[in-house]
């Protein structure tokens, strides 16, 4: 039965269209059908009277979306299937700027693990709930990659350089941070989903106000200031510098983490961030598929950092190159943007 099971269900349910992404054994990683079957509900229900709203979930109880098939992506770079990679990124982001000019309410219910290219699909419309069991997190840079699905256009509008630092750290957010951090609208209980379920068939996404719960304190709240002092630097290494300025077993556990990732992707991402402030949503998502290229293709660390995370996983990368973001050429940085 699972064979045959699409892994995306999209029907018409009252004034709603609704979408499930169905790869539960995956936390429903994105694949290239499934981008297309989001393509095909984008062209069927924009001009369609009858759809109100979309409502978008993910099956299983445990995830929203963790991400794009990084592992697909990999083993077309090592097969130097340059098409595929580009066809994968290119209608995935084709996605996400649909999904920002659909016209109508695209309501995301984000319960469970939401990363990468989860957040793609459900950030760039709304409204975007949040659940208690909710998990948001930009991981790329642990495998090399960079914060991709238009997200250099959303995390440098996020005030207090929170952006940067879930960027450059992969730092996970609880549902009720990210409604703090402006990356979710709405709280609501788990327990509460099914009704609001119901409610939302009715076409009226507002009805979303009337099921939000008390949000808690952002779990970030006490680090607040000294983000927004350490990220703001201009460069990684001194980012780095100024967490160990702080002195503080907070700052000190970020710079243990920042030692951990692809010191070439730090670098990118931030440079990807600093230019995605001044950029629109179009212009990053193009900023974003030029990197891919380069990133996928020409850059040994991602290979490596996808095999190291998710094929032999908790085998820790063998070695980044550069190993440390001290060996990072700048300029090769900057050419890797032209
Ligand atoms: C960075 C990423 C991803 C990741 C982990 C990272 C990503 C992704 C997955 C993932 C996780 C579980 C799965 C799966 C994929 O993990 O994009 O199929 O079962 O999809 O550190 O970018």
């Amino acid at each position: 039965m699972s064979e045959t099971e699409p892994s995306i269900i999209a029907r018409v349910e009252g004034a709603a269209g609704t979408l499930l992404m169905n790869r539960p054994k995956a936390l429903n990683a994105l694949d290239l059908a499934m981008i297309r079957a989001f393509q095909s509900a984008l062209d069927a229900w924009k001009h369609d009277p009858t759809v109100k709203l979309v409502l978008l979930e993910g099956a299983g109880g445990k995830a929203f979306c963790a991400g794009g098939d990084v592992r697909g992506i990999r083993q077309f770079a090592i097969d130097g299937d340059k098409a595929s990679v580009e066809a994968f990124f290119a209608e995935e982001y084709a996605v996400n700027a649909g999904i920002a000019r659909f016209g109508k309410p695209w309501l995301s219910l984000m319960d469970g693990v939401c990363m990468g290219g989860g957040i793609g699909v459900a950030v760039h419309n709304g409204p975007r709930v949040v659940t208690e069991h909710a998990l948001l997190a930009m991981p790329e840079t642990a495998i090399a990659l960079f914060p991709d699905v238009g997200t250099s256009y959303i995390l440098p509008r996020i005030q207090g350089e929170i952006g940067t630092w879930l960027a450059l750290t992969g730092a996970r957010f609880k549902g009720a941070d990210a409604v703090h951090a402006g990356l979710a609208s709405h709280y609501v209980l788990r327990e509460n989903l099914p009704a609001l379920r119901d409610a939302l068939l009715g076409g009226d996404a507002t009805v979303v106000e009337q099921f939000a719960a008390p949000l808690p304190e952002a779990s970030f709240h006490a680090q607040r200031e000294a983000i927004a002092r350490c990220f703001s630097r201009a460069t990684v290494l001194e980012i780095i510098q100024a967490l160990e300025t702080e002195g503080t077993d907070w700052a000190a556990e970020q710079v243990k983490v920042l030692r951990r990732m692809s010191p070439t992707s730090l670098c990118v991402s931030l440079e990807l961030i600093r230019r995605g402030a001044g950029a629109s949503l179009d212009e990053c998502l193009e900023m974003e598929l030029a990197l891919t290229r380069t990133v996928v293709h020409e850059h040994p660390d991602f290979r490596e950092g996808v095999r190291a995370v998710l094929v032999d996983k908790g085998n820790p990368p063998a070695s980044w190159s550069p190993a440390r973001v001290e060996g990072v050429d700048a300029a090769a940085i900057q050419a890797m943007f032209a």
